[in-house]
């Protein structure tokens, strides 16, 4: 049984991030890489356990965690190789003898991570591995859908090293992240809805504290009509369904060119009836139950009025499953979609796609860019320089070609417009955890 931090137990621990931030600023970096190193063999040598409290807890097939965690080290290795020649001062200039001009950079001080329950060990880790090893103190609020894996973390955080007070979950929904944001922190780092990171900027604002939003998506792929039909619709169907289509950067919506827009649908039909959904501890589950159980079925049982009511074509699935142990969602494909249809607009967060005709570059690009948000985008085609022409114009974070629903820990990972504020990952992503100081050294004469 967990209980929630009530606002006197939040602020107590914000107390202690702070007055433990001066002492793990100064411990040696190779210190912090070593305990982060520990953890990161920790997480490996427990998987088999952490994967089953993850499946458990949000529903996420069982091989799809165990993906995850496996996944966790190339992320974690990028940040053991990187932090510290990514921290090195800097000379920008430099007169002998005379003057020098440096650039270092500090931790923030205490931070908040506010985080999501889709991916825990990915978001999670993205922002509180750099923020430790740049000598930050964390408040950890792990999403109520993922708390179980939340305090597994802080446990395998401290036994590899991490203080308790430098590394501390905080246990809660909204309201314990509200409490948390009534805090003096210096930064606040956020993985959610649009909806909350709107809230969470406008509490912020007032105390200026760093704000970075890591927020949902919409994400467009277009296919062109000179691709291989069956893989491109094998590669997009499991872009939009894998973790039962509650990735930030699923494939939302799909646009195909009209010359093979009726062999496309038949080849992404034919491989989402091939998915296989249920027990999420079945090894052969692909879909799993909606973390969200009851509110994700009503943002989907909605959408699919909407569209049916406009026009569109159902072609499979499109109403709940009946399956033991949650709220189920059958995979759901429409056709004749257009951008009337709440589908094709608000995120759904689901396993359900639209898949609407074009008739040129100049349509797909303009649908692609008719969105609030802008996390990713993917253009499925053999010409790299037709894809770079679409991709360069854009307003995504990410640009794929020829493949989708892909994070690398070497590149930064941002938000244009409703997707948020801000870069994790890549150099940038140690860099956003840090302030510069400017230096200026002038020898005497
Ligand atoms: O998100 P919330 P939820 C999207 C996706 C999903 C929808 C709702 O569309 O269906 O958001 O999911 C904390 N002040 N994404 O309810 O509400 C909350 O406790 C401070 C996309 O999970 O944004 C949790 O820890 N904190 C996204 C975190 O915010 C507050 C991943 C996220 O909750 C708060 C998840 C408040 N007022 C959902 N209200 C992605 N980028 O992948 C809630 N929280």
């Amino acid at each position: 049984m967990v209980t929630e931090d009530s606002l006197e137990q939040v602020h107590q621990k914000f107390l202690n991030a702070k007055s433990a931030q001066g002492a793990w600023r100064e411990v040696p970096l190779q210190k912090k890489l070593q305990a982060v190193k520990k953890f990161s063999d920790l997480v490996e040598d427990r998987k088999e356990k952490l994967a089953k409290i993850l499946t458990e807890e949000m529903g996420k097939p069982i091989t799809q965690s165990r993906n995850e965690l496996n996944g966790l080290k190339g992320r974690i290795d990028f940040f053991l190789e990187n932090t510290e020649k990514t921290l090195y001062p800097e000379t920008v200039f430099s007169e002998e003898k005379k003057l020098e001009e440096v650039i270092t950079h500090e931790p923030l001080g205490v931070i908040s991570n506010i985080s999501a329950w889709n991916y825990p060990y990915f978001v999670g880790s993205n922002v509180f591995i750099p923020a430790l090893l740049t000598g930050n103190t964390v408040l950890y609020k792990p999403s109520e859908f993922a708390t179980l894996t939340g305090l597994a973390i802080a446990d395998l955080l401290h036994e590899a090293g991490v203080p308790k007070d430098v590394f501390i979950p905080v246990v809660g929904a909204g309201k314990t992240g509200q409490y948390l944001l009534q805090q003096k922190l210096n930064g606040i780092f956020f993985t959610g809805s649009y909806a909350t990171g709107k809230k969470i900027s406008e509490m912020a604002a007032p105390q200026l504290m760093k704000v970075q939003l890591e927020l949902g998506g919409k994400d467009p792929v277009y296919v062109c009509e000179d691709v291989d039909v069956a893989s491109a619709a094998a590669g997009t169907a499991d872009g939009a369904m894998y973790n039962t289509g509650q990735s930030c950067c699923s494939v939302e919506r799909i646009y195909v060119q009209e010359k093979i827009y009726l062999k496309f649908l038949d080849a992404f039909v034919e491989t989402v009836k091939g998915f296989s959904m249920g027990d999420p501890m079945d090894e052969k589950t692909y879909i799993g139950r909606l973390t969200r159980g009851e509110l994700q079925i009503e943002v989907l049982e909605k959408q699919v009025q909407d569209a049916l009511s406009k026009g569109a074509k159902l072609l499979t699935g499109g109403k709940r499953a009946q399956r033991k142990g949650g709220a189920f969602f059958e995979p759901t494909v429409f056709s004749d979609v257009n951008h009337t249809m709440e589908l094709m607009r608000e995120e759904s967060f689901g396993p359900i796609i639209g898949i609407q005709k074009v008739a040129s570059d100049e349509q797909a690009l303009a649908l692609m860019n008719d969105t609030e948000y802008g996390l990713t985008a993917s253009v499925y085609c053999k010409d790299p320089e037709r894809a770079r022409k679409i991709l360069e114009k854009v307003h995504a974070g990410s640009a794929y070609w020829n493949c989708c629903d892909r994070v690398s820990p070497r590149l930064p990972w941002s938000g244009r417009g409703h997707s948020g504020i801000g870069s994790t990952l890549s150099k940038l992503g140690i860099l956003t955890f840090t302030q510069p100081k400017a230096w200026h050294r002038r020898y005497p004469t």
